[in-house]
C-alpha cells in the first residue's frame, strides 16, 4: 500500500501540444468501417494477439480491422498525433504518450503507484478517470476504450551478476538504461538511479546486442517476445512500474457510428483487454523458469530501497504538481 505520496497543491498550467487538426475521416471499405490500428508491439505480443483474435472477430460484421505492428507504419510515440489528425483510427497507447499532451496523465506513469492488474482495471473504471478520459476525447479526439495489462517492468542488464549486482538504486549509478523517448519515461529511469537513454522500442535489441546501452526495462513477457534474453545476462526484479496501455480509438469515428455498434466496439475492446491481461499474467508467472533455462540470472533487489527512492523522487518532481487534487489518494484507496 502506497502511503508516502501526497498531492502537491497547485496544478501547473500546460499547453496541449496536440489539438484536433481537421476532421477525422472514417474510411469506408464496402459497407464496413476500416479501423487501422498501429502498435509498436510485435504481432506475437499478447496485446496484439488479443486485438486480432478477440476484438476483431467480435466486430467483424461492421469493421475491417487493419493492424500494423513493430512501429512500422507509425513510429512509437507518433500514434496519438496520427489519430488526432485523422490519419489513424486506433492504437495501443501508453499513459506516458498521453502525458505528452496532458501532464496529469503522468500520475499513471509513476513508479510504484499501480499495484497489480486488477488495480489498473479498478482505476480505469472508477469515476476518477472520467476527467482524464473527457480531456483526451475533447482536446485530442482520442477515446480511451479499455485498459490493457503490459506487466511489471523489470531492470534487464547486459552485465552478469558477477560484474554488477543491483541491490539498491545506488548500484545503478552510471548504468545506461534505454527507456522510451518521452519525459515521463526518462524520469522513471532517473528515479531508478540509472542514466536513461531515449530510444524507440524497435531499436532496443540491436542496441543491446552492440553494447550501445547497458540495459533496458520491460516486463518478462516482453523480454521473451523481443528475445532480449539473447543479448542480456540478468534481470533485477524491481517491479518498478505495473505498466498499462489503453485501447485508443479516434473519437470522431467512434461517435459517428450507431449506438449499437459503439456498444459492440466497447464490448469487444473490454473482452480483448481481459483476454490479453489473463494471457500476459500467465506468461509473467511462467517465464522465470524459461528465462533461467536460457542462462539469465534473476533476483530481487532491496525493494524497499527502490520504492522509497522512486516515490520520493516523484513526490518532489514537477510531475506530481500536475496531479489533480485527491486523485492519488483515490487510486491508493482502490488498491489493497
Ligand atoms: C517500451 O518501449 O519499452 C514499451 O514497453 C513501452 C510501452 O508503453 C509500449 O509502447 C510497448 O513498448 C510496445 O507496445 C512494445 O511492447
Amino acid at each position: 500500500m502506497i502511503t508516502k505520496f501526497t498531492r502537491r497543491a497547485a496544478l501547473s498550467a500546460f499547453v496541449a501540444a496536440g489539438v484536433l487538426a481537421g476532421g477525422a475521416a472514417s474510411v469506408l471499405a464496402a459497407d464496413k468501417v476500416q479501423l487501422r490500428m498501429a502498435t509498436s508491439g510485435s504481432e506475437t505480443d499478447q496485446r496484439s494477439v488479443a486485438m486480432r483474435d478477440v476484438f476483431a472477430p467480435m466486430v467483424a460484421d461492421f469493421v475491417e480491422f487493419v493492424p500494423s505492428y513493430n512501429g512500422t507504419v507509425f513510429a512509437q510515440g507518433t500514434e496519438l498525433d496520427a489519430i488526432s489528425r485523422g490519419n489513424l483510427e486506433m492504437s495501443i497507447a501508453s499513459a506516458q504518450e498521453l502525458a505528452q499532451f496532458f501532464p496529469e496523465f503522468s500520475i499513471f506513469t509513476a513508479g510504484y503507484v499501480h499495484q497489480d492488474a486488477a488495480h489498473q482495471v479498478a482505476v480505469f473504471n472508477d469515476p476518477l478517470m472520467d476527467p482524464f478520459k473527457k480531456k483526451a476525447e475533447e482536446e485530442l479526439g482520442v477515446k480511451l476504450l479499455s485498459v490493457m495489462y503490459l506487466g511489471r517492468r523489470q531492470v534487464n542488464l547486459r552485465q552478469s551478476k558477477d560484474e554488477l549486482t543491483v541491490k539498491t538504486p545506488a548500484d545503478l549509478a552510471g548504468v545506461n538504461i534505454r527507456m522510451p523517448g518521452t519525459d515521463a519515461w526518462q524520469f522513471l529511469g532517473k528515479a531508478l538511479g540509472a542514466s536513461p537513454t531515449p530510444m524507440a522500442f524497435a531499436e532496443v535489441y540491436t542496441a543491446l546486442s552492440a553494447g550501445a546501452v547497458d540495459g533496458q526495462d520491460n516486463p518478462l513477457p516482453t523480454v521473451v517476445d523481443a528475445k532480449f534474453y539473447e543479448v542480456t545476462s540478468q534481470i533485477v526484479l524491481t517491479s518498478h512500474l505495473v505498466d498499462l496501455n489503453y485501447i485508443a480509438i479516434n473519437a470522431e469515428v467512434f461517435n459517428s457510428l450507431p449506438a449499437e455498434q459503439q456498444a459492440k466496439l466497447q464490448e469487444a475492446a473490454d473482452a480483448a483487454a481481459e483476454s490479453g491481461r489473463q494471457a500476459q499474467l500467465k506468461k509473467e508467472a511462467d517465464l522465470v523458469s524459461f528465462l533461467e533455462e536460457q542462462g539469465m540470472q534473476i533476483y530481487e533487489p532491496d525493494l524497499d530501497a527502490f520504492r522509497n527512492q522512486v516515490q520520493t523522487m516523484y513526490l518532489e518532481s514537477e510531475f506530481a504538481a500536475t496531479w489533480p487534487e485527491g486523485v492519488l489518494e483515490k487510486i491508493n484507496a482502490l488498491g489493497n
